[in-house]
């Protein structure tokens, strides 16, 4: 994902510059930056994000590293655009929202993509102008191709289904009341995950997470509402006629289903940085915390059965959509 947003910044958003390219490899940070003209390569994250050439920072390392990082921007004063989880831990997205209330200003942008992604947009556009009546369901469908062996069905929770969790947040305008987690009886780990959530508007969430459905990288989700539903289209560019057959290709993984997401999301972080204020979809890190917290609730309710409540801090004031300060 590094190598993806740095081919963001230096190709697709004029105005930005790609200063400085740090992995923790040498030869990966320098192969990244010289092919994509970048100033300088480093393999020192915490030096490279306070150096003086620096003004704003994508992070997208490792996840036990978002919230050291983001932190360490904060007390640079430098926005940051920090790819999801902001953490792996809520504890840990509640001390990058204590250094962001200690600094006064809100200066992570944390990367919940879907939320700029056009089929996302029309949804909750169409949900937004009343269209289809009051929402009832969520359903969503998250599958990946495949899963490395160590992807267990904790991890398809906490690293998978945030980013429907968050987009459930986002579109319905809600908060979580209690997620309920299964996987089948005698199920491997890696199995798919089925979660129910119910929202505090009495609303429920679906969500499947299959990392190893196989035929295809397939995202879906429908909104439905007591005068009609709207469904995900996945974007194609082409159809193919040949042996008696047609057919459609899925994407691999991800990144080429949501490349138009990521530019969108990238560009509207840099106007934001630019105009020091935020886009209005941007998901912050209270957006962050919410989603981590609302994940650890479905790892707990996976390993006990149980339905378990979502109880969320106190949200600070700095954190309160209406004027989009920073
Ligand atoms: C990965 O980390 C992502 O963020 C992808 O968007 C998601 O589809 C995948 O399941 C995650 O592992």
């Amino acid at each position: 994902m590094g190598s993806d947003h740095a081919r963001i910044v230096a190709e697709d958003l004029p105005g930005a510059h790609l200063q400085v390219v740090c992995d923790a490899r040498e030869d990966r940070a320098r192969s990244v930056a010289d092919a994509l003209g970048a100033s300088d390569a480093a393999t020192g994250a915490m030096e490279t994000v306070v150096r003086k050439d620096v003004d704003a920072v994508l992070i997208a390392s490792p996840d036990e590293t978002h919230a050291p990082l983001a932190i360490a921007a904060i007390q640079a004063a430098k926005p940051a655009l920090c790819e999801k989880p902001l953490a792996p831990a809520s504890r840990e997205c509640l001390e990058v929202i204590a250094a962001e209330v200690q600094a006064g200003r809100r200066l992570i942008h944390t990367g919940f993509m879907r939320r700029f992604d056009e089929s996302y947009v029309a949804m909750k556009a169409a949900f937004d102008e009343g269209a289809l009546g009051k929402a009832v369901m969520m359903h969503n469908f998250h599958r990946n191709v495949e899963a490395p062996d160590w992807f267990t069905g904790r991890m398809a929770i906490s690293n998978s289904a945030p980013h429907e969790i968050d987009i459930g947040r986002y579109v319905l305008g809600t908060e979580y009341m209690s997620v309920t987690a299964f996987q089948g009886k005698g199920a491997t780990e890696i199995a798919p995950v089925m979660m129910v959530l119910e929202t505090v508007d009495g609303q429920l969430v679906s969500i499947e997470v299959n990392n190893n459905a196989a035929y295809g990288y397939d995202v879906r989700g429908e909104l439905v509402g007591d005068r009609g539903s709207v469904s995900l289209e996945t974007p194609v560019h082409a159809s193919y006629d040949l042996a008696l057959q047609s057919t459609k290709r899925y994407a691999e993984d991800w990144r080429p289903r949501f490349a138009e997401a990521y530019r969108r999301q990238n560009k509207a972080w840099l106007n934001g940085v630019v105009a020091e204020r935020p886009d209005p979809a941007a998901a912050n890190a209270w957006d962050g915390y919410c989603a981590t917290a609302v994940a650890e609730a479905g790892v707990a309710s996976l390993e006990t059965g149980a339905r378990v409540g979502v109880e969320l801090a106190k949200m600070p004031a700095l954190y309160a959509r209406a004027g989009q300060e920073t």
